[in-house]
């Protein structure tokens, strides 16, 4: 079965290790195995579901383009796109949230999550986003998904979505049921600053992350500020349970250098942390400096990224505008 990849990231800035390793590291290695069946979407009709700063969206949509490519996405190979130059996104998005079901959409915990206490402050673009998410997807008849596990639930969403979308109005298999790709470890990298938060780009403070386009310095200072605990590192992974802060450095270490997890703890058993934390820094250094170097770079070449944009958008609206006038179809439009 040929794979049809498709997967999205917000350009609100901020682009960190855990967009990194959860995802977009994911996005690259499919890219080379899947040519011309992956498409990367930059997600900006997501982003505007909290407040943007209009200038900087413009910004932080090439940001996301250069980091994609920085990365090793190679724009010959896959489509990248921005998400509203494709105006089926919207508009398929409206045809599945009447099919979308109000208790589906209670049940997801992100929104709980990000709308926090008062939900009734909150847009209601952050409630309904799971079904724009869904309708990204299914307009591409995608078969998998690469995301962080923070997504596991949305995706759960769009496969309910499409299978009540082909039952409602009896298309049997007309809306693909995508399977999500999370991988088995490290798919969720903790805050540097509280193990038991997901590291984040809305995080007040910098420090609870690496971005991408951190220097060297900013790399090694923020791994050696990190949060660990007083004990030496431990001599297996069943001590890891009760110390996240540990944990999570050792994942970050071992997902870097795609080793296992115990490899990690063999390594460092009964090493203190400034030990440790040198190593990290160096690998970070090692694999982070030359991404943000390209990234600065691509970013000062605005008209290479609005090509590969355009680009993007034409083969991305040829696929998306066709699926969506046979869903308008099939609903009686
Ligand atoms: N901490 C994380 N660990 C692993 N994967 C992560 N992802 C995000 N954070 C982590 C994955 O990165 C992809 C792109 O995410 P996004 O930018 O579209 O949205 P997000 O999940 O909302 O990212 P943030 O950093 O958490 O942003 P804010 O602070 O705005 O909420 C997704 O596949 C995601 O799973």
């Amino acid at each position: 079965m040929i794979k049809k990849i498709f997967s999205g990231v917000q350009p609100t800035g901020n682009l960190h290790l855990g967009n990194y390793l959860g995802a977009i590291k994911n996005f690259v290695e499919l890219n080379d195995d899947n040519e011309n069946n992956c498409i990367f979407c930059v997600v900006d009709l997501h982003a505007i579901t909290v407040k943007q700063d209009p200038k900087k969206l413009r910004d932080n949509i090439r940001e996301t383009v250069a980091t994609f490519i920085a990365c090793g996405i190679d724009p010959k190979k896959s489509i990248i796109f921005n998400q509203s130059t494709v105006s089926a996104h919207s508009e398929a998005a409206w045809l599945l949230s009447c099919v979308a079901r109000m208790g589906w959409l209670n049940r997801m915990t992100q929104f709980k999550e990000k709308a926090g206490k008062d939900k009734e402050k909150a847009s209601i673009g952050l409630y309904s986003y799971p079904i724009l998410m869904a309708a990204d997807i299914l307009l591409y008849d995608t078969t998998h998904v690469p995301v962080g596990e923070d997504q596991k639930q949305h995706l759960e969403l769009c496969r309910d979505i499409a299978q009540k979308f082909n039952n409602d109005y009896n298309v049997d298999d007309f809306l693909k049921v995508p399977e999500p790709l999370i991988q088995k470890e490290f798919s969720r990298i903790m805050s540097l600053k509280d193990g038991s938060k997901k590291m984040s780009k809305s995080e007040l403070s910098d420090l609870s992350r690496i971005n991408l386009t951190d220097n060297n310095e900013d790399i090694i200072n923020k791994i050696k500020k990190a949060k660990t605990d007083p004990l030496p590192l431990p001599a297996n992974t069943d001590e890891l349970v009760d110390r996240p802060e540990a944990r999570n450095l050792l994942g970050i270490y071992s997902s870097i250098n795609n080793i296992t997890l115990d490899k990690s703890v063999n390594e460092f058993n009964g090493k203190n942390f400034s030990e440790f934390k040198e190593k990290l820094s160096q690998v970070l250094v090692e694999k982070l400096n030359p991404i943000s170097l390209e990234i600065k770079r691509l970013t000062d070449d605005k008209s290479f990224l609005d090509k590969i944009l355009l680009e993007g958008q034409k083969k991305a609206n040829y696929i998306a505008s066709k699926k969506l006038k046979k869903m308008q179809e099939i609903v009686g439009f």
